[in-house]
């Protein structure tokens, strides 16, 4: 790249480590379990390579690559700077002052546990190049884009961020410093107000070009976990899940699109196991059929890891992802007690479970599970009700490997908006980063249970699942 060259920044800030030492010790234990299971489950992969078993040193922003590949795709230059290397590189700070030399544009990713994170990268790069514009977008600042522009962004985008980026990126290049005309922004007005720009209601995926990894710093490559969207987005309105509000319908990739990409894994990542990360997956058999099909057919040796609903398995679907290669399936079951999943409003019960895991068991070599302690309702007799619920599961053979998080409201989820109407309480905290799923001191109490005792019944929950996996191999 020339020196003289404008250039977009694309910064994924440091997601923040636990300092809990029993936490460390639990997902220590996990792990060790999950590699037992999983080289007595699926012989056939080699377990030792770290890439198939995702305990990669670094976690990659699938949107921030999304945006990038659409801006090289018109012609401009980009560059991903990730901060999870500055404890490798140590030279953090005079990338930022190079960031701006160059930079026509910043843009800057969050989720809600690394927020805190992002503000601080804006305040070091507002330091050294007060002038750069910086903007923050993702799935935090969508909903409280507020303290993003105190703190000196230009603007927050709302929701998908490709065309926004593209936009603001050709008006920056223009030297204009107005953006107000492009859609889906939050700015400050001249009297600091903020103000929102109006909605963006095209959402074009199959403009979208495919992403190439090769976009990622060296030090990254071989080392990184990266995931492949089919598509986007959930027609469901689970209260403690803000995706369905997010993306608002599905959006489906073309499947020429998604082999593209794959191709670019395999030559850039490396792994034998590709990990469909749709929150949709399997909602639509015959179209599963055709990307399914597509990828086994183009990549014969891959296997594929999906997430799946429990109310879309069918033995259609079981027997497509028997007939090509889908041995690993996680399905989000999060309580054990219905009255829970009602509140959660699931739109599934604990007898959907059932049905579906005993639909995939024999085709199935790996069934995961998500749960959650201290949800809504939640009380001590409903968290036992759960724990023999995942304790029977395993005995029958039907689970193989569970993970539980503490669960906690995000911006943007029907529960977060609205606390009192799920009778939790929401702690007074000190950042962001202590929206963590395990943070040890969670940010919530339900109506019978405080935040010291959610937090004992993560860990009971998180020793039982070691137990569990330990035993089942
Ligand atoms: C992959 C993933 C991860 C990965 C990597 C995340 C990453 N860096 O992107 C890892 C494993 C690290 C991860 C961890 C966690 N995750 Co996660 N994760 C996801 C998942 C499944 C996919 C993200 C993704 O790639 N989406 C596809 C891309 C295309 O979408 P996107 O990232 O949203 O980006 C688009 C827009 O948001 C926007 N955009 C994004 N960034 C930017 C930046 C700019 C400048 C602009 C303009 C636009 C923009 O444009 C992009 C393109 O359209 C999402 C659910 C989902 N389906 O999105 C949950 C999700 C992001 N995770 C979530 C959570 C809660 C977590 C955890 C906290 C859970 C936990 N274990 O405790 C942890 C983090 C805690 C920790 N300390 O480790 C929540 C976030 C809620 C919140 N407000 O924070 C989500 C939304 C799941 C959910 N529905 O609850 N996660
Ligand atoms: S939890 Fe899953 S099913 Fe529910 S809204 Fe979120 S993505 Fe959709």
């Amino acid at each position: 790249m020339l020196s003289s060259e404008k250039c977009v920044y694309l910064i994924n800030p440091a997601l923040p480590k636990t300092s809990s030492a029993k936490v460390k010790k639990l997902q220590e234990d996990w792990a060790n379990a999950e590699y037992k299971m999983l080289c007595t489950k699926l012989p056939q992969i080699n377990w030792n390579n770290s890439l198939n078993l995702r305990r990669c040193r670094y976690n990659v922003s699938i949107g921030l690559l999304s945006i990038g590949a659409l801006l090289q795709a018109n012609g401009l230059t980009v560059e991903y700077i990730d901060d999870q290397l500055q404890d490798d590189l140590g030279n953090w700070e005079s990338e930022i002052l190079h960031i701006g030399e160059r930079a026509c544009l910043v843009g800057i990713t969050a989720m809600t546990a690394n927020s805190n994170r992002a503000l601080t990268i804006v305040d070091k790069i507002r330091n050294t190049n007060p002038h750069v514009p910086i903007v923050l977008g993702g799935c935090h600042f969508s909903y409280v884009p507020d303290i993003a522009l105190q703190r000196g962004a230009i603007a927050v985008v709302d929701g998908p961020g490709e065309v926004a980026m593209l936009e603001l990126a050709k008006c920056f290049l223009k030297g204009r410093n107005d953006c107000s005309d492009i859609k889906g922004l939050y700015l400050k007005n001249d009297t600091g107000r903020v103000e929102y720009s109006g909605p963006r209601y095209e959402y074009s995926i199959e403009k979208l070009p495919p992403i190439d990894f090769k976009i990622l710093p060296m030090q990254m490559k071989n080392n990184c976990e990266v995931y492949i969207f089919s598509g986007r987005g959930c027609t469901h309105r689970c209260a403690f899940c803000s995706e369905g509000h997010f993306w608002r319908q599905i959006y489906r990739r073309p499947i020429n699109d998604v082999i593209t990409e794959v191709e670019s894994h395999n030559r850039v990542i490396g792994a034998d196991i590709v990990f469909l990360n749709d929150s949709s997956f399997g909602s639509d058999v015959p179209l599963t059929k055709e990307l399914c099909s597509a990828l086994r057919k183009r990549f014969p040796d891959m296997f594929l890891r999906c997430m799946v609903r429990a109310d879309a398995v069918t033995e259609d679907l079981v027997k497509v992802f028997s007939e090509y290669g889908v041995i690993d399936i996680q399905i989000g079951i999060e309580s054990g007690c219905d009255e829970i999943l009602k509140k959660l409003n699931k739109g599934e019960t604990v007898s959907d479970y059932i049905r579906a895991l005993r639909l995939l068991r024999p085709y199935v070599p790996v069934i995961r599970s998500s749960w959650m302690v201290g949800c809504p309702g939640d009380n001590h007799l409903t968290l036992n009700k759960s724990l023999s619920f995942m304790e029977n599961l395993f005995l029958e053979g039907l689970l193989d490997e569970a993970t539980v998080r503490i669960f906690v409201p995000y911006p943007g989820t029907a529960i977060f908006k609205n606390p009192a109407k799920y009778r939790i309480s929401i702690r007074k905290y000190r950042g962001w980063h202590e929206f963590d799923r395990r943070f040890e001191k969670p940010v919530i109490s339900t109506e019978s249970l405080n935040s010291q005792q959610i937090f004992d019944w993560y860990v009971k929950f998180a020793e039982k699942i070691v137990t569990l996996m330990e035993d089942s191999t």
